[in-house]
């Protein structure tokens, strides 16, 4: 999808081919989107974040010792900050001191993100933590005003790369490079590719929270072209996910029995035609070497959560 039109013209680009149908998945985040994803962490099939909670948790104090003691953390989505505090910790009490810049569109996820570090941080100081309320690209631009010396550690947690397509994940890394400088460092956490069964239980959990996420934002783009989706028409619509082994990606699709058309926009999906609205690509070692390399970085450390615990590669 274009990474320039605003949501309107992508919506309508998306809905107007006539086959392969597709929405932007950041129409998803509305407050009753972000208030799913919420509860789509905490369940048992989402392995994704206790994973990744893990992972820091355990292994934070191995990570900090690639990242210089001179760096600033600077974190693209902190929400919370809940993971990037296993970070800061270890990164404190190995170098005795830590600066940080949380960058959010939301101000509530900054202020708790504040609150978090500040409880959660031995020893840290107020003065050292800044929040900026911006999108990442305006937020990373203005971290950059504000230490236009300092050596830069971009961390981007949350495996959210895993919802770009190749080719628009290269140009976020390389836009990321362009803002910060050719020296800094990128802490990047990806979803590694797995077992069929356990990437399909993931995203189509028993409780279904997943299908209410994907199918509020199917209402949310077809809000933006005008049409409100009542109750019934939304229960009609069915959601299911596919495992795509060629691009190594979950699809996320809703499939409309009767289909829909918005005159006025010359809208016309068909009936039982399906709607991919979000996919989360999973990655191989080699995968993300490529990222790299397309991106103009290279990898200087790695770790893995597995089978055998943490691998360093
Ligand atoms: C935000 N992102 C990394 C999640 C993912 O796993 O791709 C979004 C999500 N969609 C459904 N469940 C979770």
């Amino acid at each position: 999808m274009g990474a320039l039109a605003g949501p309107f013209q992508e919506v309508l680009e998306g809905l107007q081919r006539s086959s392969s149908k597709q929405i932007p998945f950041s129409l998803l985040y509305d407050d009753k989107g972000s208030e799913l994803y919420e509860q789509i962490v905490e369940l048992d099939e989402y392995y994704p974040y206790a994973a990744e909670t893990h992972l820091l948790e355990e292994y934070a104090p191995l990570i900090v010792r690639s990242i210089p003691a001179d760096c600033v953390l600077v974190e693209l989505g902190c929400g919370s900050a809940t993971k990037s505090g296993y970070l800061l910790n270890a990164f404190h009490s190995l170098h005795g001191r830590c600066h940080y810049v949380g960058i959010d569109v939301s101000q509530s996820f900054l202020k708790q993100a504040h609150t978090n570090l500040l409880g959660n941080v031995h020893g840290l100081k107020p003065s050292s933590l800044h929040f900026i309320q911006a999108d990442y690209m305006e937020g990373l631009t203005q971290a950059r005003q504000a230490f236009p010396n300092k050596l830069f550690c971009v961390m981007w947690l949350g495996s959210s790369i895993g919802n770009l397509v190749a080719e628009d994940a290269v140009s976020f890394l390389k836009k990321t490079l362009s803002i910060v400088g050719p020296n800094c460092l990128l802490f990047l956490c990806a979803d590694q590719w797995k077992d069929t069964s356990t990437l399909y239980k993931a995203y189509h959990d028993d409780k279904g929270v997943t299908e209410a996420f994907i199918k509020n934002g199917m209402k949310n783009a077809l809000a933006l072209l005008g049409h409100t989706v009542s109750k019934e028409e939304l229960d009609s619509w069915s959601y299911h996910v596919q495992i795509n082994s060629k691009l190594r990606r979950v699809e996320m699709w809703v499939t409309f029995p009767s289909g829909l058309c918005i005159q006025k926009h010359n809208v016309h999906i068909r009936r039982g035609e399906s709607v991919l609205v979000e996919f989360s690509r999973k990655f191989t070692v080699q995968d993300l070497q490529e990222l790299a390399t397309r991106s103009n970085f290279y990898i200087q450390g790695a770790w893995r959560s597995g089978l055998y615990g943490c691998q360093i590669l």
